[in-house]
């Protein structure tokens, strides 16, 4: 039976449109899935919008529509940007649907009745674009501003219920100890660690000064804080609350997760509250909350009030330009998967698709299928003449592959993207390396050494085919159109990764032809730098 993994990125607050910040969470978790789904896991991956709480309220209020008006339309425009950059999600969750509603009533009608509700006043500060509320401490340190917008924080107080994350202080530091990896990468786990061991404060679980969103059972004058709501999507999307229910019978199974990708603005959330809240619940917690840094602009941060945000407009121009694979390879690899931002510049990207892209695997591929063509009347040739494997240059092409097949693998595991995308293209890297160093070319004039010739030219075709099946994850297209060339049809989804990359899979005496898969591109694109400058009215009204 295939394991099953589980992978969510945030849901994304419909008050505002999707721009790279939601296109690049969603882009590397889908990269994984597809990995992973092509190495044998059964995956299930999440994706959605959230859509209550008193930003979406105002936001609509501002706009003269209603709340769910403005959720619906700018669902869609989170769903359209999925679709335009291919993103396959197995289900996108909104939070007004009523399966959700349904289940979080019922998981907060379930933490009511235990322990770890009670009704109370709290006192505290508010970050009020945040909707989050800060200890003393906390909001000291962060010289009472808004860690986020930079807005100061502002005095609230309220009768609400409280979540008893106090109680929860031992539990989650013992969760900590035992399971380093349990937030990553490690930066990012000293960080929520240092914070969670000042100590723990219970946290409202409602709130009264607004109506939209899910009702307290019992009590419908208090409205479920969003962020209690909005963490649930993670179980109501599995059906767990309502465990005589089909999705339940379908999904149940992919509880827990093995990755909760997220952005570091909301690691508290995710790393403290969320397992808290399963503790209460009693169910069993993710294995690895992954908050990645943010992708900055020009050394700038990106923000609504600057304008300089990268939106689905200057999104399409890089894909129309370079071709939506380039875009999914500059997203994995130069991304801030780490514990520092990425800068993003259309001259880095320029460069990237130039030294990785056209300079190595599409040079590398389209000299080898050449060669072929003139050398060998374009069809595989043998590396075994007469049976026996001829090791040019003594070059271990079966453990080499083998490495970078189990590198690539054990790094897209532990969801380092970039790691893995890097054996890959190490590979198709030697592959160069032993063309330069066998010089074909040569050997081709030479009649009597036409059994050396072959063997290095199907040495050079597998290493690239098995190269090209660990990247295709994040290049399916190109990829494609590689396999095609090679004659190979290769599926996917049934087809399984271990299988496929085993040394040999290449039939001698397919035909082969020539392909050119990424284009020289003479400059940058420089339009986007210039056109996110000056804020739009938008971005303007949503500030
Ligand atoms: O926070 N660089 O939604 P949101 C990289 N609804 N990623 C970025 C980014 C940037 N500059 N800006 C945003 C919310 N992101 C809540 C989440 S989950 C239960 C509720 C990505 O629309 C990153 O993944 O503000 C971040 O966490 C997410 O968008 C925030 O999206």
């Amino acid at each position: 039976m295939s394991r099953h993994t589980y992978i969510t990125t945030p849901i994304y607050y419909v008050n505002d449109k999707p721009h790279i910040g939601h296109a690049y969470t969603t882009t590397i978790c889908d990269v994984f899935a597809r990995f992973m789904r092509f190495d044998g896991d059964d995956v299930f991956f999440l994706t959605g919008t959230d859509e209550h709480g008193i930003k979406i309220e105002k936001s609509a209020q501002a706009r003269g529509i209603s709340p769910q008006a403005l959720a619906d339309k700018n669902a869609k425009e989170f769903k359209a940007m999925m679709a335009q950059l291919q993103l396959g999600f197995d289900d996108f969750i909104r939070t007004t649907e009523a399966r959700h509603v349904r289940q979080v009533e019922c998981l907060v009608g379930r933490l009511r009745a235990s322990d770890a509700v009670y009704l109370g006043e709290f006192e505290g500060w508010y970050d009020e674009g945040q909707e989050e509320y800060h200890t003393e401490t906390r909001a000291r340190d962060l010289q009472y501003k808004s860690p986020v917008s930079g807005a100061p924080l502002v005095r609230a107080r309220e009768k609400n219920y409280y979540f008893r994350l106090s109680a929860f202080q031992k539990p989650l530091e013992e969760l900590f100890e035992r399971c380093p990896d349990f937030v990553r990468p490690p930066a990012r786990r000293n960080e929520v660690l240092g914070q969670l061991r000042k100590g723990l404060q219970d946290v409202p679980m409602s709130r009264t000064n607004f109506t939209w969103g899910v009702p307290m059972p019992g009590d419908p004058e208090h409205v479920i804080y969003v962020w209690i709501d909005a963490l649930m999507n993670y179980i109501t999307a599995l059906g767990l609350a309502e465990p005589d229910g089909d999705a339940y019978r379908r999904r149940h199974a992919y509880w827990p997760p093995a990755y909760h990708v997220i952005g570091k603005e909301i690691l508290w959330f995710h790393a403290v509250i969320w397992p808290a809240l399963l503790m209460a619940l009693e169910l069993a917690l993710p294995e690895c909350i992954y908050a990645h840094s943010f992708w900055i602009r020009d050394g700038q941060k990106m923000s609504k009030i600057l304008g300089n945000f990268i939106d689905l407009k200057t999104i399409e121009s890089y894909v129309d330009r370079y071709g939506l694979d380039t875009w999914r390879y500059y997203m994995a690899t130069k991304g801030p998967l780490g514990a520092t931002d990425a800068d993003f510049s259309s001259a880095h990207f320029h460069e990237i698709y130039t030294t990785d892209l056209v300079n190595t695997l599409g040079n590398c591929a389209s000299r080898v299928t050449a060669m072929i063509g003139k050398y060998v009347n374009g069809v595989v040739p043998t590396e075994s003449p007469g049976g026996t494997r001829i090791a040019v240059g003594n070059h271990d092409w079966p453990a080499i592959c083998q490495q970078a097949v189990a590198d690539a693998q054990r790094a897209m595991r532990r969801f380092e993207l970039a790691s893995s995308i890097g054996s890959a293209i190490g590979l198709i890297r030697r592959v160069d390396g032993f063309i330069n160093l066998t010089e074909p070319y040569k050997i081709a004039k030479d009649k009597t050494r036409g059994d050396e010739l072959g063997a290095i030219l199907y040495q050079c075709l597998e290493a690239i085919r098995i190269g090209s099946l660990l990247l295709w994850a994040v290049m399916p297209q190109r990829m494609n159109q590689l396999w095609e060339a090679m004659g190979l049809s290769i599926d996917p989804t049934t087809d399984r990764l271990t299988t496929l990359s085993a040394w040999g899979g290449l039939e001698v005496g397919r035909r082969v032809q020539r392909i050119a898969l990424f284009p020289r591109i003479d400059a940058p694109l420089e339009a986007d730098a210039s056109s996110c400058r000056q804020p739009t009215a938008e971005s303007r009204e949503a500030t």
